[in-house]
């Protein structure tokens, strides 16, 4: 069954693979599932076609058949549950992994997003310089919590799963703050998911899109 999601016609980050379609593109590398993209534009995210996928107007989606998904959590644990390669066999290991990705997205996610807000969509405004060194120390409360965990484990638990595909895409969105560099070990726990070939092959497929001269 074909399975389609969509993707930003032109993605903000102008290709750094940050746009959530990367994660679902990564999961279905590692799944060995082929996959077509339907590109959105801004406007067409918020008419009723697309808010018929996405009741909130964003993108990703996933249709597969007449099984249509939007939240990348949400996507990337189908997927994981179908195909092999995402979750571990042993039923305990799969739980545990299930609970990494709801870390990732809940936990760790949630401040690099306040992070985000603050330095973009906050940065004309006069409270920035006073929020900005709160919210950053909130992301590093975080980030030792979880190195701490991570130890000197090359995954979260165990071997690679779809906890770690969602906790180094969140982590990847710190890139641009130097936010990571202070934390070695996940930044190579980042790294470590960047060089996988499934992530090198989803990264390319946007970036494709990305890079290319506008119509
Ligand atoms: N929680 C959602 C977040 C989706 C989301 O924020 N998508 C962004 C792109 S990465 C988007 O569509 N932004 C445009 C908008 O909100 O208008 C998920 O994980 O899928």
């Amino acid at each position: 069954m074909t399975i389609t999601i969509t993707a930003f016609e032109r993605s903000p980050d102008g290709g750094k693979g940050l746009a959530r379609d990367t994660r679902v593109r990564w999961a279905l590398e590692e799944a060995g599932l082929p996959y077509e993209v339907r590109l959105v534009s801004f406007r067409a995210m918020k008419e009723a076609a697309h808010l018929a996928l996405n009741p909130f107007g964003q993108i990703p989606t996933y249709e597969e058949g007449d099984l249509a998904l939007f939240e990348t959590g949400a996507i990337v644990l189908h997927i994981a549950e179908r195909h092999p390669g995402l979750f571990p066999a042993d039923a305990n290991a799969r739980a545990r992994a299930i609970t990494w990705m709801f870390a990732a997205l809940n936990t760790v996610e949630l401040p690099i997003l306040e992070l985000v807000t603050v330095k973009l969509a906050e940065g004309d405004k006069p409270w920035k310089a006073a929020r900005l060194p709160l919210v950053e120390d909130r992301v590093r409360a975080r980030l030792n919590q979880l190195a701490a965990r991570l130890g000197d484990g090359d995954w979260l638990d165990g071997g690679f799963s779809a906890g770690d595909l969602l906790m180094v895409s969140v982590l990847l969105r710190l890139r641009p703050s130097g936010l990571l560099n202070e934390f070695p070990s996940l930044d190579a726990y980042v790294a470590r998911g960047e060089a996988r070939p499934a992530y090198q092959r989803a990264f390319a497929a946007q970036l494709a899109i990305n890079a290319a001269p506008s119509p």
